[in-house]
């Protein structure tokens, strides 16, 4: 079977990376993307043995820069068959009140603005050969807003309703559009929620297993390995102690 190529953004953590191991693995080449050069080159280097990597580094926030990466891809790179809009974080957990702007911008401009312009810049091959698959990394924040969570919900809202606009808008293309919303899982998005403060990011997952970034992956994989004429639209994924956002059972 051909491989396809698949394009990673936030690759060099937590879900991207282990979604990137995992597709390795599962006959995809892989366009390994972040901002951070040093860990792409390393992963570059373990998953080059499986599989055909190359790297693009690149801060989504950046429509330029992201255009550029984009279309530096030499010819053999640029059939990309899936992308999957992983970058992202929150940052901060403050009352609507106390907010800090730089915090919203940040959110506003990965979450929401990010993962359009890194899909303006994949689109047009997958609209010229009517094929390919996008997978937004929603969350569970994407479907209920809570304390605290004001902005990184709504830009996570945001990214529901691109999912679901994407889908409509693509459906003539034949390309598949998918959201994957997670509850906790493990990975360093709460270090970055709490700049730096491990202790604290460390008691989000206190008392119960949390998902882990593998989990996602797997979900990933399952998604991809659909046959052709089965798209899933919508998946939401907790740990088994979570029940929505604010209901979590901890020992
Ligand atoms: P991590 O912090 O572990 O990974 C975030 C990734 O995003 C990193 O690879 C980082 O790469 C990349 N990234 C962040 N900002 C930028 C930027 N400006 N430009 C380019 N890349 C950027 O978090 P997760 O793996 O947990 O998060 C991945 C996705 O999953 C996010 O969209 C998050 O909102 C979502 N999610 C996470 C959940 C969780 O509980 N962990 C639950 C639900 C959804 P680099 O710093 O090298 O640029
Ligand atoms: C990450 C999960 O619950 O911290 O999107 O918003 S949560």
């Amino acid at each position: 079977m051909q491989k396809r190529i698949a394009l990673i953004t936030g690759a060099t953590s937590g879900i991207g990376e282990a979604t990137a191991r995992l597709l390795a693995a599962n006959n995809f080449n892989l366009i390994l993307c972040g901002r951070r050069q040093d860990r792409l080159d390393k992963l570059q280097t373990e998953l080059g043995k499986l599989t055909s990597t190359t790297t693009l580094s690149f801060d989504v926030r950046n429509q330029q820069s992201v255009a550029n990466a984009i279309a530096s891809l030499p010819d053999a790179w640029k059939g990309i068959d899936v992308l999957v809009n992983n970058a992202g974080n929150a940052h901060g957990l403050d009352p609507i009140q106390n907010g800090s702007i730089e915090d919203w911008d940040a959110m506003i401009d990965i979450n929401v603005k990010g993962l359009l312009y890194v899909s303006k810049a994949v689109l047009p091959v997958m609209t010229e050969r009517k094929s390919g698959h996008i997978i937004n990394l929603g969350s569970i924040a994407g479907k209920e807003v809570y304390p605290n969570g004001n902005v990184y919900c709504a830009s996570k809202f945001a990214v529901d309703a691109l999912t679901r606009g994407m889908r409509i808008d693509l459906n003539a293309f034949g390309i598949k559009v998918t959201s994957i919303n997670p509850g906790m899982v493990e990975t360093e998005f709460s270090v970055v929620r709490f700049k730096g403060d491990k202790e604290k990011a460390d008691l989000t997952y206190k008392g119960l297993i949390p998902l882990t970034g593998k989990d996602i992956a797997d979900i990933i994989l399952y998604v991809l390995q659909a046959p052709p004429h089965v798209q899933l639209a919508d998946i939401t994924v907790f740990p088994t102690a979570q029940a929505s956002s604010t209901v979590v059972k901890r020992n």
